[in-house]
């Protein structure tokens, strides 16, 4: 009806807080999962007079921080929430509760929470405690921020990223690690993101190993090797240095050899190197969010890359097109025929390279 019409319609302030909450919300980049990032800002007579973040799974959420740093203030203020605040106890209270205690007058929220055991009834709960409620706000910009904690909610599967580098001559650029890694840090921020990479084992072999950040606390996706080809994998000391974990994935036809130091490498055996079981794998370890990455020997992708297309294993595509002529060829895609096309494409440049993301 027209007068909920209304109440819809943002201000620029309520915007401008709301983008202020996911800012926020990314300080704890990578360490929520499976929870998702929530900022909370509360903001009386225009000023902030408290936020907070929610930084772990376990740990309270990104209202109880804001509401306890605003403390008295709280009271007839107006509470911005990049996610509709929680209504139930899971592993703390629910946030409705800690709101109402607090006496705040509105609470603005970015997006509804996708949680079956939430999904609306935080915001129905707050109504009907006279609270004045508005939702959506800066919605596009929540959703994204959660991406991968959306989709696994709803599908109940991991959100996969395909991300590959291409030269400007149309060849695949993987091979060349140190420009992958020299734009300005963002391959080691975008490992961050995701709780597993998938990698080709011709890194490790290249005593390379995927590390998102040297600074301590730095969160550090689980690391899928593909062992695939016969022959045997000698790996070089790939976890000794990291606080990164490492499981091999590797086809019956391989040998993987260890070092004394390598014992406690996890290595699953398949008959046929597939999507699907690495899938699995990381779903039944609660992992929410998987990027595959074609650097190294991108033929060693060639049916995962079929298999994932074929059966819609991927959501989201990452290319970085970098200023140099001579990758190698795409025979990772030749078994793609399909005429797929990406959504939501947004491009930016980053040091020398192009970067495009899309969805599926
Ligand atoms: C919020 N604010 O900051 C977050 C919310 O086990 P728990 O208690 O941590 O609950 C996890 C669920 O709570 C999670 O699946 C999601 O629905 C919601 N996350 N809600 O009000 C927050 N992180
Ligand atoms: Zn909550």
């Amino acid at each position: 009806d027209r007068l909920v019409n209304i109440r819809c319609v943002e201000s620029n302030d309520d915007g401008f807080y709301i983008r202020k909450c996911v800012e926020i919300a990314r300080k704890a980049v990578g360490h929520t999962s499976p929870n998702p990032m929530v900022g909370c800002v509360i903001v009386k007579n225009g000023e902030i007079v408290g936020e907070g973040f929610h930084p772990k799974a376990g740990q309270p959420h990104a209202e109880v921080f804001a509401l306890r740093d605003a403390g008295d203030l709280a009271e007839n203020a107006t509470a911005f929430v990049s996610l509709e605040p929680c209504n139930h106890y899971g592993r703390t209270p629910p946030c409705t509760e800690a709101l109402i205690k607090a006496k705040v007058k509105k609470v603005v929220v970015g997006m509804v929470d996708p949680n079956p055991i939430v999904a609306s009834t935080g915001l129905s709960k707050l109504r009907d405690a006279g609270i004045e409620v508005i939702t959506g706000v800066e919605e596009e910009l929540c959703r994204k921020l959660n991406e991968a904690y959306i989709h696994q909610m709803l599908t109940g599967n991991p959100f996969v990223t395909l991300r590959y580098s291409l030269s400007i001559d149309g060849g695949f650029a993987d091979q060349l690690a140190a420009e992958v890694m020299e734009s300005g840090g963002y391959y080691s921020k975008l490992l961050q993101e995701y709780d597993a990479v998938v990698v080709s084992s011709f890194l490790l072999s290249e005593k390379y190993s995927v590390v998102s950040s040297k600074e301590p606390g730095a969160k550090q996706p689980l690391q899928i090797v593909l062992a695939k080809s016969s022959g045997s994998l000698q790996l070089p000391a790939v976890t000794t240095d990291t606080s990164s974990k490492t499981i091999i994935f590797s086809d019956k036809e391989i040998a993987v050899e260890f070092e004394e130091s390598q014992r406690g490498i996890e290595t699953v055996v398949l008959d046929r190197m597939n999507l699907t079981a690495i899938l699995e794998h990381c779903k039944r370890q609660g992992l929410c969010s998987v990027m595959l990455d074609l650097r190294g020997n991108s033929a060693d992708f060639e049916e995962i890359l079929q298999e994932g297309f074929e059966q819609s294993l991927f959501q989201k595509v990452i290319v970085e097109v970098l200023a140099i002529l001579g990758g190698n060829s795409k025979e990772a895609f030749k078994y793609m025929q399909q005429n797929r096309r990406l959504k939501n494409l947004t491009s930016r440049t980053l040091g020398e390279s192009i970067l495009l993301e899309g969805y599926l």
